[in-house]
């Protein structure tokens, strides 16, 4: 069954111009690229996607980071996505994220780990109403 998550790169990789070679990624991979635009995050709307984070002690720096420029937000569709994608991102912590992974490969600190993807089909569906 096909499915869509949302996915963001963040202030990070398109400061560090990794973009290209991030999508390149999820489309060698099999995955479709549905939706996508680039846009400056507001705080109303950074707040609203990290609202689960909102009494842990990075909720500030984590905002100011993701509205510190521009980011590319995106609909990844394909079978499995959700779960292919967050395999594809690696763990949150880039030190500890495998080799191979996006995080893993470019990425050496939070929050500004590169790249946010959905964690599960229901996030998915909010985080897309979000910025779609
Ligand atoms: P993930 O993005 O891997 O799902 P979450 O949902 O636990 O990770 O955290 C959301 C975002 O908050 C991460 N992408 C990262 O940018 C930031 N973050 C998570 N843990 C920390 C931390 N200990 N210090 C600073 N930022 C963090």
């Amino acid at each position: 069954m096909k499915e869509k998550t949302f996915v963001m790169l963040k202030p990070d990789a398109v400061k560090r111009k990794l973009i290209g070679r991030i999508i390149q990624r999820f489309e060698d991979k099999g995955l479709e690229i549905i939706e996508m635009k680039m846009l400056t995050i507001s705080r109303k709307l950074a707040e609203k996607h990290y609202e689960e984070h909102k009494d842990k002690d990075f909720f500030e720096s984590l905002v100011e980071f993701i509205t510190s420029g521009k980011v590319v937000a995106m609909v990844v569709e394909g079978e499995r996505a959700v779960s292919v994608v967050r395999k594809m991102i690696g763990k949150t912590n880039p030190l500890e994220a495998d080799v191979g992974t996006i995080r893993g490969d470019f990425g050496f600190s939070t929050p500004d780990n590169l790249i946010h993807a959905s964690d599960s089909e229901d996030s998915a569906k909010r985080e897309i109403d979000l910025f779609f």
